[in-house]
């Protein structure tokens, strides 16, 4: 695909995203579009976000769970960018206006206080760590239903992010065991998922070594001081006005966002 094909399908989502409108999936039209092709995209939407004044903070993983690969049919692990204007604040609210079909899904997520590049062991993610979270994200697919079925599809779509929420609490990521956190989520005070933090990856540090081994292949490093979300634990859980939703994570307190009604 030229890029001309790409910057022309990168601006058709960046519109259908700030009118909260569906498109058909990039790939009815365009069946030979490429993993490569779909993140060349995904860089030129967010190179059109950062001219309208958005800074990116950092990167999600995504389909890093089994629950997740099997609720949305797909089955490799996805990168995608965040930006400052998708972070809620902690117990903050947000509202479904610009919103398509939004869901939300419980997640770890890290911060990096130096820069990782390339494979790297568990210890060197670890030293490269200065804090674990517990965090949501609020993913919106721009195609109709939330229905793609193609990898690169999602991946144009900037893997489906829409927003995130991390929790106050942030820990040297060595004091937990991190495979080993409860992580519940309730929505109106009714549990709606739970899972063992291992659901992520086996280990969500794994989730933040292979993100720097898929950032390789198209020629990037995780810069120092990213946010990294380590993918989701469950499945995705849709939002309605009103709702308010609460995670639960082991050694990571909470966190809660509120949807306005
Ligand atoms: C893709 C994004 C998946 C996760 O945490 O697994 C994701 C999607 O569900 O549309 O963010
Ligand atoms: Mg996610």
């Amino acid at each position: 695909m030229t890029e001309h094909m790409q910057a022309e399908l990168a601006r058709l989502l960046d519109q259908a995203r700030l009118e909260a409108r569906e498109i058909p999936p990039l790939t009815r039209q365009h069946p030979d579009l490429t993993l490569r092709d779909a993140y060349a995209i995904q860089a030129e939407g967010i190179r059109l976000r950062t001219a309208r004044g958005e800074r990116v903070v950092g990167l999600k993983m995504g389909l890093t769970s089994e629950a997740k690969r099997r609720q949305m049919n797909l089955d490799s692990p996805v990168y995608g960018v965040l930006t400052d204007r998708m972070r809620v604040p902690a117990h903050g609210s947000l509202r479904l206006q610009g919103a398509i079909h939004p869901k939300i899904e419980p997640e770890i997520a890290f911060r990096t206080s130096r820069e990782l590049r390339g494979r790297i062991t568990r210890e060197q993610a670890l030293d490269a760590c200065a804090s674990v979270f517990a965090a949501m994200e609020i993913l919106d697919s721009r195609f109709v239903d939330f229905k793609y079925f193609s990898l690169p599809d999602v991946v144009a779509d900037n893997s489906s992010s829409s927003l995130f929420v991390l929790a106050t609490t942030e820990r040297p990521p060595r004091e937990l065991d991190l495979p080993h956190l409860q992580m519940v989520m309730e929505v109106n005070g009714e549990r709606v998922q739970a899972a063992r933090s291992d659901a992520i990856s086996g280990d969500p540090v794994l989730s933040l070594i292979q993100l720097c081994e898929l950032l390789e292949q198209h020629g990037e490093s995780l810069p120092a001081g990213s946010i990294v979300l380590a993918g989701a634990a469950t499945a995705a859980h849709m939002l309605k006005p009103g709702d308010h939703v609460r995670l639960t994570v082991d050694g990571l307190g909470e966190v809660a966002v509120s949807v306005e009604t």
